[in-house]
């Protein structure tokens, strides 16, 4: 079996009390229950302070381009989907910049696990307000407080046919590593949005702040995460913020539906260009 420090390839260098350490944590632990081989797994980031974490994780990594960690992760997935692959974002990167990837890869199913490190600002350039900052909320870049409702992630996800919604917390890694290892083993896309404090740069939403605000719904034997309705209620108190497994359904994944029982992964295929062929369409089109 596999240890956490097995995927620990150099320290982070993120800012001391930053909630990505709670990530990197969490994430380590559930490789390591999963017993997952380094080699066989690939982590996607975005652009941002979370987008360091494939640096420090030993695994094959990619950092991509701002909001675009989901195209670059469903390549990899549907070129080799015997890979597990993770993609990591940032509530910025995730839900701004890469909205339309966001939306249509949960629709999609793709067998990817999405994390979003929701810090409530874009960390990286210097805390500027997000889409998940409050009404109000004051930034460099909204001195007078923001005047736009904060978008509401997990209640998008619901919208867009999400088959598995979690939500942790990176002060309690305990918890955030069993709900990415239940996300990993989950067929089909699976979204684990992380409340992960920023302590440079948002002043407001505090692990105190968090910890004050949110409650567990893993503690509730009677919830039952295979109800739609009870979610989508669940998810709409933004007062009290639900934790833990919070939506799952079972249905086929992208690649069941596209491949069926092909064995071969696409990335074996003759991929070279047959020039001839190329050139006979081309004259079709003279
Ligand atoms: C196309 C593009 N637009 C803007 C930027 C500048 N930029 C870099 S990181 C970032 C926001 C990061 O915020 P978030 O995704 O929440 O990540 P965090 O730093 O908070 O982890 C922005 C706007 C960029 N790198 N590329």
């Amino acid at each position: 079996m596999r240890k956490d420090k097995d995927y620990h390839l150099t320290d982070p260098t993120w800012c001391a009390g930053c909630g990505n350490y709670g990530i990197f944590a969490a994430f380590k632990k559930a490789a390591a229950a999963l017993d997952l081989e380094p080699e066989q797994l690939v982590i996607v980031t975005g652009i941002g302070c979370h987008g360091r974490l494939n640096n420090y994780f030993n695994s094959y990594g990619f950092h991509a381009l701002h909001g675009r960690a989901l195209p670059v992760a469903s390549g990899i997935k549907l070129s080799n989907p015997s890979l597990s692959v993770v993609g990591i974002s940032g509530d910025g990167d995730a839900y701004s910049i890469g909205l339309g990837h966001f939306i249509h890869s949960l629709r999609r199913n793709i067998n990817i696990t999405y994390v979003v490190a929701d810090n409530r600002v874009y960390a990286l350039t210097q805390g500027q307000t997000s889409p998940t900052s409050e009404m109000g909320y004051v930034s460099v870049s909204t001195p007078y407080g923001s005047k736009e409702l904060n978008l509401n992630g997990l209640q998008l996800a619901l919208a867009s046919g999400a088959s598995f919604i979690a939500r942790g917390f990176s002060g309690n890694p305990t918890q955030l590593s069993s709900l990415i290892e239940k996300g990993m083993k989950h067929k089909g896309f699976a979204l684990v949005e992380v409340l992960s404090p920023c302590v440079i740069h948002n002043k407001i939403n505090t692990y105190q702040w968090f910890r004050k605000n949110i409650y567990n719904l893993d503690d509730d034997s009677n919830y039952d995460p295979g109800d739609k309705i009870k979610a989508w209620e669940k998810l709409s108190n933004e007062k009290k913020i639900p934790m833990g497994l919070i939506y799952v359904e079972k249905r086929p994944s992208y690649e069941d539906l596209v491949f069926g029982k092909r064995a071969e992964p696409i990335v074996s295929d003759d991929l070279s260009v047959d020039v001839p062929r190329l050139e006979k369409i081309m004259e079709k089109f003279k």
